[in-house]
């Protein structure tokens, strides 16, 4: 658990190749031509394996904590397969996700319905993809007694992340700002949805069915049953938002040199909690300075002016803010957005610390019970983040 985040990161990749092989080697078993082997091995490699990997990461984390020790090999393929199949679900998504908002890029490179020989052939490589994760499932899996309950998790967290997807499209349409369609209770609604879901009780709860945590049982010396899996999600799900209002803070107030990109929510038309705090609270000026400069692209003279600046030692980690951009931000500003966010901080962490802490653990290096600790350990890395 303390070894350090790289060696842990590198070690999970390392189960990818075999991962990669395995989905290939079954696929030429089907009889199928070199260059549609080369073309899936294509899909698999561009779009799986180049992310931050916190979510598959965080299915080996859990596991290892709920066992109270370190895997064996044999286990920690096995966990690691499951972390994968996270990561693929990812992939899964952000094929589709980038098609449905015309993205350019993603992760550094091109995304992948832009490659000209890909086009609209990556909406089959996203079903693929989906493929491949109950493919893997069921190879690895398919005599456990859990079996059932993790291909039908997979199941129920797409539909969720798909009805997060579909609310998130009708609210904020690429281009076509309305910012009465924008409130914090439908924030709330995509932020869940649409991400915390899969990003956040998906791995959790795949651990758990791992470690053969029971849906209930009752502790020694305890008179009320405990819901475990129910419990998880009561903690993961306002995580999740928490991890998400965090990001769409950090995309108006975060130091771009620090969060290694500069936002671009307010010029993108985003349904951030930002925006919907300040029209929560914005008098009937500012409101006005809202609707005329929110999801406004900068003009072409801003352009230039951008990349002439670009061209300067700083221009590019500075970032460039058209006129419309500052006038949103002034407006971000004297609602004071960044007090507002300080005190939610800090009360989301209390209520968050004050759930966690009610678990009740079993024994010392009791097995099959939740262990505080794998929420504790999300907690830590996120609150207070700056990047
Ligand atoms: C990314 O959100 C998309 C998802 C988290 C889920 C997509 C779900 C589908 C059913 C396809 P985004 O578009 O807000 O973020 P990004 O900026 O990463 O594209
Ligand atoms: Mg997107
Ligand atoms: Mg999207
Ligand atoms: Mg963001």
């Amino acid at each position: 658990m303390l070894r350090d985040n790289e060696a842990r990161k590198a070690k999970f990749e390392g189960v990818w190749n075999t991962i990669h092989d395995e989905l290939l080697d079954h696929f030429k078993a089907c009889g199928m031509p070199i260059e549609a082997q080369e073309w899936y091995s294509k899909n698999l490699q561009y779009n799986v394996p180049g992310g931050k990997l916190n979510r598959g990461l965080s299915v080996v984390d859990t596991v290892e904590i709920l066992k109270c020790r370190p895997l064996t090999e044999e286990e920690y393929i096995s966990v690691a397969v499951l972390g994968w199949a996270v990561e693929i679900f990812q992939a899964f998504f952000l094929v589709t996700d980038d098609l449905m908002d015309s993205s350019i890029t993603r992760r550094g490179q091109p995304c992948y319905y832009r490659r000209p020989e890909v086009g609209l052939i990556a909406v089959n490589d996203a079903f693929m993809l989906e493929g491949a994760i109950f493919h893997l499932l069921k190879v690895h899996f398919k005599s456990e007694p859990y079996y059932v309950d993790l291909v039908e998790l997979f199941h129920e967290t797409a539909y969720q992340t798909e009805i997060g997807q579909l609310i998130d499209l009708i609210t904020a349409p690429e281009d076509m700002v309305d910012l009465s369609k924008f409130s914090l209770e439908k924030h709330s609604l995509i932020v869940i949805y649409k991400t915390a879901f899969y990003s956040f009780y998906l791995p959790v709860a795949l651990a758990m069915l791992f470690c053969r945590i029971p849906t209930s049982y009752t502790l020694p010396g305890s008179k009320s049953p405990v819901a475990p899996y129910e419990v998880a999600q009561a903690i993961l799900i306002p995580l999740g938002e928490y991890f998400q209002i965090q990001d769409d803070y950090l995309d108006f107030a975060g130091v771009p040199a620090q969060i290694g990109k500069v936002g671009t929510d307010i010029v993108d038309n985003k349904c951030s909690w930002c925006i919907n705090t300040a029209l929560s609270l914005a008098t009937p000026e500012q409101r006005k300075i809202l609707d005329e400069n929110y999801g406004v692209k900068p003009t072409q003279e801003e352009m230039e002016t951008a990349k002439q600046l670009a061209k300067g030692k700083n221009g590019e980690e500075q970032g460039y803010l058209g006129e419309a951009e500052k006038r949103v931000k002034a407006v971000y500003e004297e609602i004071g957005l960044r007090k507002i966010y300080a005190d939610y901080e800090a009360s989301v962490y209390k209520r968050l610390i004050g759930m966690i802490d009610q678990i009740d653990e079993g024994a010392p290096g009791q097995e099959g019970v939740l262990k505080k600790d794998v929420f504790k350990s999300f907690l830590d890395k996120i609150y207070q983040r700056q990047k």
